[in-house]
């Protein structure tokens, strides 16, 4: 986006549009708004600028820290620049909206957000101030809010389908913001920083945050061992131990010690697999989680990191539901350079609570129960959010319903990151010469070359132009007085789906050449014929996508 000149950065994570990136963002708005509207959404726009009371009804103003971006008035009142709004969309709601017969309504707006990331990166992808569509429904209750979240679930489809986009709708978690339920919309890129699981049977997509694991079914056929303690100098890790007493890591149960504010817990993962604090936040109905500190350790084992164990440990402890079928498994033994082996559930220790704890992985079952799951990586550039009655409860937003009773809205509200989808179109589009635009937001559909000024290359490329023109495309010309060589390259970096070359060597011939920049195939037309040949290969292409 830098070299093609669509985008420059101003600051980290804030960046100027150029006239070719900002056609591209326009596209992908129009492709927004259509299909918003379509889904029976009604346009506004909020200030970029809101005020603090409003934040310190739901309580996100104490919630929120450095990520909230704060700012003064000259009279010293407290604002934020909106990082989202919630907050500003149901006090607009309480303000007008009194009864059930103004229900379903759902508000969108196309407008700019600010949040103060830590490492903004990656231009676009994760910005400080971009571009979002943020969407708000109200309905009289959960049947009504559930098709409003439908509508939005389904115009999401249309919108990244429309785009040319290859994505796919994964389950996610409502992670701060809360409510019942969520998607993700992910396009599928190795680049991306999600990671989703699927089922090959083709049922079930998760964001790896949210995939469920299914409890694996008991079979105990090795026979029980007594526990023994066995020296382990300097085996912290699951590797260094592995390697040490020749054991796989999934014999291995790893005791992780976590802090949650009010108190320290024990959480067992068997060895070979990944914790998932998502799924534990929710068991623990916390929000703020961390691993504990070596001091912690120290104090609540009696032995450096690395050697801690459920065995004796007078904590409260939960476990993976892998775990409750690990036999004569290793563990720490809660003494420096010491494990334990052979050590079995309940004989050896007690769990408080079995629970799903882990990521899911390539290969589980899939809890659909449709196959085995894969995992791919994706960059999120959408996600709908069930939210339910959190913030009407919390801002009084209620209308009164059929029986004159006073009830809370209850709310969704859905997000498309517009600067995120463009950048995501070039991740999955893009060769090494440059990118590949999706024809339906591609900043030009065709880019006309002419080579040398001689008359007939110059009345040749206007007529060419006004033809394309009249036809629908988009056409940018590249007039430069620049040898071929530059010129082809600068097309290929810029994108547009058609290259049209104009030569004299080939107009001796009452020809031109044309390029797609997706196969590289080069035809070789009468000029009259270009705009139609264009229209007809753009509309296979979509067509076949
Ligand atoms: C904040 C800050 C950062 C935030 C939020 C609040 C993310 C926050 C989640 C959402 C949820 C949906 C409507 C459009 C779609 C997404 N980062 N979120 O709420 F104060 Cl500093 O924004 N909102």
């Amino acid at each position: 986006m830098l070299r093609a000149g669509l985008i420059r950065k101003v600051a980290a994570g804030i960046y100027t549009y150029l006239p070719l990136g900002l056609r591209v963002i326009r596209k992908v708005e129009r492709i927004v708004r259509e299909e918003m509207n379509r889904a029976g959404a009604q346009e506004v726009l909020m200030p970029i600028v809101s005020p603090a009371e409003l934040w310190k009804e739901t309580g996100r103003w104490d919630y929120y820290g450095k990520e909230m971006f704060r700012l003064k008035d000259r009279h010293e009142r407290d604002f934020c620049l909106g990082p989202t709004h919630e907050e500003v969309i149901t006090d607009l709601f309480r303000r007008e909206v009194r009864s059930y017969r103004q229900l379903p309504l759902n508000f969108y707006q196309i407008q700019t957000k600010f949040r103060d990331e830590i490492r903004p990166r990656f231009g676009l992808m994760r910005g400080r101030e971009f571009i979002m569509k943020d969407a708000y429904s109200f309905d009289k209750d959960e049947a009504g809010a559930r098709v409003s979240y439908q509508k939005m679930y389904d115009a999401y489809h249309r919108v990244f389908s429309r785009c040319g986009l290859n994505f796919r709708a994964v389950e996610a978690d409502t992670g701060l913001i809360g409510g019942t339920s969520s998607h993700e919309f992910m396009v599928l890129a190795d680049t991306g920083e999600e990671t989703i699981v699927y089922s090959d049977g083709g049922s079930y997509a998760a964001n790896v945050e949210r995939a469920e694991v299914l409890a694996p079914d008991f079979d105990a056929k090795e026979e029980i061992r007594p526990m023994r303690s066995v020296s382990t100098p300097g085996c912290r890790t699951v590797e260094e131990v592995t390697k040490f007493l020749k054991v796989d890591a999934s014999q291995l149960v790893k005791t992780l010690l976590y802090t949650t504010g009010s108190e320290t817990v024990a959480v067992l993962i068997r060895g070979d697999h990944d914790a998932n604090e998502i799924k534990l936040k929710r068991l623990l109905g916390v929000t703020d989680l961390e691993l504990a500190g070596p001091a912690i350790v120290e104090k609540v084992t009696g032995a450096p990191v690395g050697f801690a164990g459920p065995v004796g440990l007078n904590l409260r402890i939960v476990a993976d539901h892998a775990v409750k079928t690990a036999t004569n498994a290793v563990v720490g033994g809660n003494r420096l350079d010491t494990h334990l082996v052979d050590v079995n559930c309940p004989r050896d220790f007690q769990v408080g609570q079995f629970a799903d704890l882990r990521n899911a992985r390539a290969g589980d079952i899939s809890p659909r129960k449709d196959g085995v799951l894969k995992t791919a990586k994706g960059i999120e550039v959408g996600h709908v959010f069930m939210l339910g009655t959190k913030y009407s409860v919390a801002m009084n937003a209620s209308f009164l319903d059929p029986n004159g009773k006073e009830c809370p809205a209850v709310m969704g509200c859905y997000g498309i990151g517009v600067g995120r989808t463009a950048a995501a179109a070039i991740e999955q589009n893009h060769d090494e010469k440059g990118i590949v635009w999706p024809f339906p937001i591609a900043p030009f559909h065709v880019h006309l070359i002419s080579l040398g000024h001689s008359v007939g290359v110059t009345e040749a490329v206007s007529t060419l132009y006004a033809g394309l023109e009249a036809s629908g495309l988009e056409v940018l010309w590249d007039d430069r007085d620049e040898r071929a060589g530059v010129k082809f390259n600068d097309a290929d970096l810029i994108g547009a789906p058609y290259q049209v070359i104009v030569g004299d060597k080939g107009l001796a011939e009452g020809l031109v050449e044309v390029k797609t920049r997706k196969t590289g195939v080069k035809t070789r037309l009468a000029p009259a014929g270009i705009p139609a040949a264009i229209l007809a290969m753009a509309s296979s292409v979509s067509a076949a996508s």
